[in-house]
């Protein structure tokens, strides 16, 4: 027979799909709704195989709810703002907003290829005003509602890109985009007030059920939730300051009797205090502001301080004193901005303590210790234990000790004040979304000399970035342009100057998909509308968004409920993170990273080789990693559908691997998929050649047939599992199963009964694939003459009675030893299942000619011979 060509059949399906509007959904339709989304690209220019993975999982979803009779919605945009296109225009002299949309025109026409099921009339790019516009609108209620805040703060400042990053864009100290040692600065800066939530967005992720528990762990931790203990530490009386106490914050006020020193942030008012008097101490600050704010930072540098000259009294050890020190690993946004230090039990603390000599005095004894052996060495001691060398806390366990000194410093006070008060403490900072960049929706303010901080009247909307810039200079190209920022005062007609701070782009990804429902209303959302389709149902991508994005987007919706705009708290229902694309790398003989497509491997057995596939050069075969440029280990999706066609990627990309892991992306393997593709459209046509229709029923006494359905339907009920729970590499093992079991029972001359088995079966296999190849899909339901488009046919159903496993093993056993088994029917009565024991060859042999004493049935249970 004729091979299947997809190279033809893709573009036609692709044709007919978009003529027939096939994926277009509409709002009113009253089929249950079913949101699926995968994470939108931001339009680099090309799109990879991580995204071929992601979206050709998100398609077998939507396809599989689809035939499930929802109404399904799967749109699709561009996250379209950010520096890698101001970048780019810098480098190529182009505005950045050509750039993009001529990337996002390249990459529609490479997801089209893929043949996904979207519905493109929803797309949207939020670098078009109609999308910033109802940001720049939602920003101007979230702060008439209070949500928005405007303050001076330490930034991280890129002095490369000249912009200021959010500490999640800082990695070991150094820009994520441009690889530039961060520094700090104090800068102006617009925030949600996302710390306002910070109670809430923890508390609510136990209800995300269909969350990775990794995932939901990761925002815990950053959100950072600690209970402690506002401690003052009363100063001993000195000439060098007039203050009178230092106030801590410490989680762990039951190891107070082990502290031994104090220790403020370089940031701290009392450090500034005294080092305007103390120039040692003044250096160490200027030091401490060039090391940078970034956590990772300061985690990983030396701890080091400076000795203040100061000492607090010690507040349970009467007579005692503890040294102030300035220490650069004490955050001045965290707490008080000083802490008490307790070597024995904290890392920091003991690594400092050991450089400045100070005591070490260990106050928790772990379990299983003894006491008078129990010392520190190196490593401060964290495990759960007893209290003890510490007075009337003694004996007591750690929370038993936490509560009983609380209550101690509750009742009694420092400077007419409670000495200690119990106090929530969260790691989580607002999020300032200020940018000093051109390619960003522009921040809709005006500021007036006389009237202050002015919104843009709602009128006024959109503020549209000007088309005309230059980026001859380096810094902010908004607040280059020679007249945009100039305009008059909405409120006193005066002069008056715009905000040219743009909004950081995780604004843009933390609503778009509430944009969807209603990507063309008037105003952010329909919310009657918006109501209806969100919470999204699945959504999918990269786990690398597990905290920023997703958390910025929880923030987001609650604060659109609050104003309006939708009615619930939470976007996202089932979220699911996928692995990544891997392939081998390969080295040449001088070390340079030789591409897959340049690369020609051969096997011996186990024994692999590389070498040139023209120089004939050898080739080093090194690790699998994750495509990336750097390693020029990357495939382009292009090639491969040009070669293979999508469905052969898309099938490859979901077989291989559970979702959540890594797969590795072989030639050997998306050829196994190419003949896959084969073999089903082969199949196809020998089973239409036996020119027999699927029968509902059949004969129980044509037992071939009867099994062959009950295979059938179990791998139908079993893929519908598998994509529902997202196992789609199980779902893909099934239909290689299924399809086996067709090739198998085709063989021979099959008679009508397994005929019409082999038609049903046929019929199913091609909805089964239909998720995930939807083109190969199409040119079957076409050639088996069935009606309409296998994508708007319904998910087969399943004969229940089929599923039942109506038949048992029985073992045999002859003068009490097993010595075979046999296979019937349920329910067979005893005197048919003798006459069938006695027939079998291992029987006759074990009884040797003799006739059995006794023979014992226990139907459907085990057979006895006695001879
Ligand atoms: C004394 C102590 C003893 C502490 C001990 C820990 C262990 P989490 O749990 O992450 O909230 N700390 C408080 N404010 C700080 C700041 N601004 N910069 C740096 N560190 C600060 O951490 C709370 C603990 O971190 C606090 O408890 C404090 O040290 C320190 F055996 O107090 B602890
Ligand atoms: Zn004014």
């Amino acid at each position: 027979g004729e091979r299947y060509n997809p190279r033809e059949s893709e573009p036609k399906w692709q044709k007919v799909w978009d003529e027939r509007k096939s994926f277009v959904t509409a709002n009113d339709d009253p089929r249950e709704p079913y949101y699926v989304l995968e994470m939108f690209p931001y339009p680099s220019g090309r799109i990879h195989m991580g995204h071929v993975r992601n979206y050709s999982m998100g398609d077998v979803v939507a396809r599989y709810h689809r035939a499930r009779g929802k109404n399904v919605l799967h749109p699709m945009g561009w996250d379209a703002f950010g520096l890698p296109a101001e970048n780019a225009a810098i480098e190529r002299g182009m505005n950045p907003g050509t750039w993009t949309r001529q990337n996002i025109e390249a990459m529609k026409a490479q997801l089209k290829s893929m043949g996904l099921s979207i519905d493109w009339t929803r797309e949207i790019a939020t670098c078009e005003p109609e999308y910033y516009k109802h940001q720049q609108s939602m920003f101007i209620d979230m702060m008439a509602a209070g949500l928005v805040t405007r303050k001076k703060s330490k930034v991280n400042w890129d002095p490369v890109d000249m912009t200021v990053l959010a500490n999640e864009q800082v990695i070991d100290g150094k820009g994520w985009r441009s690889g530039a040692v961060v520094e700090q600065r104090e800068l102006t800066q617009w925030f949600f007030k996302i710390s306002d939530y910070a109670e809430d967005l923890l508390e609510a992720l136990d209800g995300l059920t269909e969350w990775p528990e990794k995932v939901r762990i990761m925002q815990r931790n950053w959100i950072g939730k600690s209970e402690g203990l506002r401690l003052l530490f009363e100063l001993v009386p000195s000439a060098i300051t007039t203050a009178t106490s230092v106030e801590v914050f410490t989680t762990r006020p039951d190891t107070i009797f082990g502290a031994s020193f104090i220790a403020l942030s370089p940031d701290h008012a009392l450090t500034a205090e005294l080092a305007s008097d103390n120039p040692a101490l003044a250096e160490f600050v200027a030091e401490c502001h060039r090391q940078g704010t970034a956590t990772e930072t300061l985690e990983k540098a030396e701890k080091k301080g400076v000795f203040t000259g100061l000492s607090v009294k010690h507040p349970v050890i009467e007579g005692a004193t503890l040294p102030v020190y300035v220490a650069n690993f004490v955050l001045m946004d965290y707490g008080t901005g000083a802490i008490f230090g307790c070597p024995a039990h904290d890392q920091r603390d003991l690594d400092f303590a050991r450089k400045y000599d100070l005591p070490v005095v260990p106050v928790v004894l772990p379990d299983g210790a003894d006491a008078t052996s129990f010392a520190i060495a190196d490593e401060a001691v964290t495990d759960p234990g007893l209290i003890y060398n510490s007075g009337f806390l003694d004996g007591l366990t750690v929370e038993a000790a936490k509560k009983a000194i609380a209550e101690h410093f509750a009742a009694r006070s420092v400077d007419g004040k409670p000495q200690g008060k119990v106090e929530v403490n969260y790691r989580l900072r607002d999020w300032g979304l200020s940018r000093q960049r051109y390619w960003g929706a522009p921040i809709p303010i005006i500021h007036c000399e006389t009237c202050g901080t002015i919104p843009v009247p709602k009128k006024d909307l959109p503020v549209v970035l000007p088309a005309d810039v230059s980026f001859d200079k380096p810094g902010n190209a908004l607040d280059h342009h020679p007249t945009w920022k100039h305009v008059n005062c909405p409120q006193c007609g005066g002069a008056a100057r715009r905000e040219t701070d743009t909004m950081d782009t995780f604004v843009d990804s933390s609503w778009y998909f509430a944009r969807f429902t209603a990507p063309q209303a008037e105003t952010p959302t329909i919310p009657a509308v918006a109501n209806r389709w969100l919470p999204v149902d699945q959504y999918i991508g990269g786990v690398e968004h597990a905290i920023l994005h997703l958390l910025y987007s929880r923030f987001f919706t609650r604060a659109m409920k609050a104003t309006g705009h939708v009615d619930l708290d939470e976007p996202f229902k089932g979220l699911f993170t996928q692995g990544m694309v891997t392939h081998e790398t390969y080295k040449s003989p001088t070390g340079e990273w030789v591409p897959p497509t340049e690369v020609v491997v051969e096997a011996n057995g186990e024994q692999r080789s590389a070498r040139h596939i023209t120089s004939g050069e050898p080739i080093a075969i090194g690790s699998v990693e994750k495509m990336s440029k750097s390693k020029k280990n990357v495939v382009d999706p292009d090639e491969i559908v040009a070669s293979y066609g999508a469905d052969t990627a898309r099938w490859f990309m979901l077989s291989d691997s559970p979702p959540e892991r890594d797969v590795q992306w072989t030639e050997a393997g998306v050829e196994g998929a190419s003949r896959f593709q084969q073999r089903v459209w082969r199949l196809m046509h020998d089973i239409l050649a036996l020119n027999e229709q699927p029968k509902e029923t059949v004969a129980s006494s044509d037992d071939n047939a009867l099994g062959l359905r009950k295979v059938i339907h179990r791998a139908v009920a079993g893929i519908g599992q598998d994509i529902e729970g997202l196992g789609f590499n199980r779902a893909v093992a099934r239909i290689y199963e299924l399809t086996n079991a067709l090739a198998k029972a085709k063989e021979g001359s099959p008679g009508p009964a397994m005929r019409a088995a082999l038609r049903e079966g046929i019929e199913k296999l091609v909805l089964l694939i239909n998720p995930m190849m939807p083109h190969l899909a199409e040119s079957c339901w076409e050639a088996l003459g069935k009606q309409g488009l296998v994508a708007d046919a319904n998910w087969p159903d399943v004969d229940p009675a089929l599923l039942v496993d109506d038949e048992v093993t029985l073992p045999i056993q002859i003068n009490g030893k097993r010595r075979a088994e046999i296979t019937v029917a349920k329910g067979t009565p005893a005197a048919e299942v003798e006459a069938l024991v006695l027939a079998l060859d291992a029987v006759q042999k074990a009884l040797d000619g003799k006739t059995p004493k006794k023979i014992v049935v226990v139907p459907d249970r085990i057979v006895n011979v006695v001879v």
